[in-house]
């Protein structure tokens, strides 16, 4: 008999499974940051920009680029960076065929694209059905009060649009490090970003003994507001603390601490060899009790995970939701109450209700219908 009658080989079928996280930068900044994670090759890991600026977009290695209006800038107008969005609303749509199970939207606020358009593609993310997460960089002092209004005004629409925000304050960067180039303060911003990244594709892809899955990261993030996202790494005797307290003892952070926090996803990944030890977690759950004030209020998902490329060390991501970031403690930015310190929570009310500002409660109908029409005027 000839062998090959019986033997029936079947073709190779390359299967394409979509990314875990998809990066969309919108603006200047919110490309620059996205550019950077790019660089860095993370698998699991899908990349766009959008932005006004043709040159920004040109210069650009991320594969996918989307150009919202003539490609002139958006002249530093928030409403003309929403316009020029709604106006792309299928273009802004299609970004999300590779069906990501997150997206994080990065934009720079307190100019015209990022604080306009970037609610705009983070709404979108949600209308379809993808945890989608605000990661946004407030402006530094020098570019002024009216800057700093804009951007607090983009973080609540920002807010209202993602399931989740995360804040970072350039201002904080250059205060701390004050010895780097403005390049790489900047780059501290790009690394929160990877390191968010980075995690999330950790939790979704790896496996262990108790493991943390999409389901579980939906349930903490679904509408959880301002998001604590933390990193941490460490070998030696102590590990777990000082993994820990690198990952929340960072002076980027803007959460003082943990207490309050609402949920909690706390994984921890070591090795097979280098495996995690019952006093270990013991250990956790001090630090996070007596260091960081987590009641048993809090709900806690815990993850225990292998990762071979870790030898002795222990890492640990921390993803907390509910609590505040305290935003600034010297700039007054509320004009009415002259009130500092100031919590971002204090801004004041809306000027344009027609349209930017209420993003937020728009139905799919409305999204894709252009403020100009909805507001029956023509801007552009
Ligand atoms: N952290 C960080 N902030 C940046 C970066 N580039 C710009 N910014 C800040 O982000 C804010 C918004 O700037 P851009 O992103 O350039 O503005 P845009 O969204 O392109 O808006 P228009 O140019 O008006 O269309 C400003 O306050 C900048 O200081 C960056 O690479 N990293
Ligand atoms: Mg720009």
């Amino acid at each position: 008999m000839d062998l090959s009658d019986d033997i029936v080989i079947q073709p190779v079928i390359e299967v394409q499974f979509p990314p875990v996280v998809k990066i969309v930068g919108v603006g200047g900044c919110g490309g620059n940051v996205a550019q950077h994670v790019y660089d860095l090759g993370l698998k699991e890991v899908s990349f766009a920009v959008c932005n006004t600026d043709r040159k920004a977009l040109r210069d650009s290695t991320v594969p996918v680029k989307v150009q919202l209006g003539d490609g002139l800038g958006a002249g530093g107008d928030p409403e003309i960076g929403l316009l020029v969005a709604e106006r792309s609303a299928e273009d802004i749509r299609h970004l999300f065929d590779d069906d990501p199970q997150m997206a994080f939207i990065t934009a720079g606020l307190g100019k015209g694209t990022g604080t306009g358009a970037g609610p705009y593609v983070a709404q979108v993310a949600k209308s379809c059905e993808i945890l989608s997460v605000g990661f946004v960089c407030l402006p530094p002092d020098i570019e002024g009060e009216r800057k700093m209004k804009l951007a607090m005004r983009g973080l609540e629409q920002m807010r209202k649009s993602a399931d989740v925000v995360i804040v970072v304050d350039t201002q904080r960067i250059f205060d701390l490090y004050t010895e780097l180039t403005i390049e790489e303060a900047f780059k501290k911003a790009d690394d929160i970003m990877a390191d968010a990244a980075k995690a999330m594709v950790d939790i979704v892809t790896k496996s262990g003994r108790m493991t943390i899955d999409m389901a579980d990261v939906r349930t903490a993030l679904r509408n959880g507001g301002d998001v604590v996202m933390a990193y941490g790494r460490a070998s030696g005797e102590n590990r777990v603390q000082e993994a820990l307290s690198n990952a929340l003892n960072s002076p980027l952070l803007l959460q003082p601490k943990l207490s309050g926090a609402k949920d909690m996803l706390l994984n921890v990944m070591t090795s097979a060899e280098g495996s995690l030890y019952a006093k270990e977690l013991k250990s956790i759950e001090n630090y996070l009790r007596e260091k960081q004030g987590v009641d048993r209020s809090t709900n806690l998902i815990l993850g225990y995970m292998l990762d071979e490329t870790l030898g002795d060390d222990v890492s640990v991501t921390i993803v907390a939701t509910g609590l505040r970031p305290v935003i600034r403690d010297r700039v007054t930015l509320d004009m009415e109450t002259n009130s500092s310190p100031m919590d971002s929570s204090s801004v004041s009310s809306d000027p344009h209700p027609e349209t930017f500002w209420n993003l937020g409660d728009m139905t799919d109908e409305e999204m894709r219908t252009p403020a100009y029409d909805r507001a029956g005027r023509k801007r552009i």
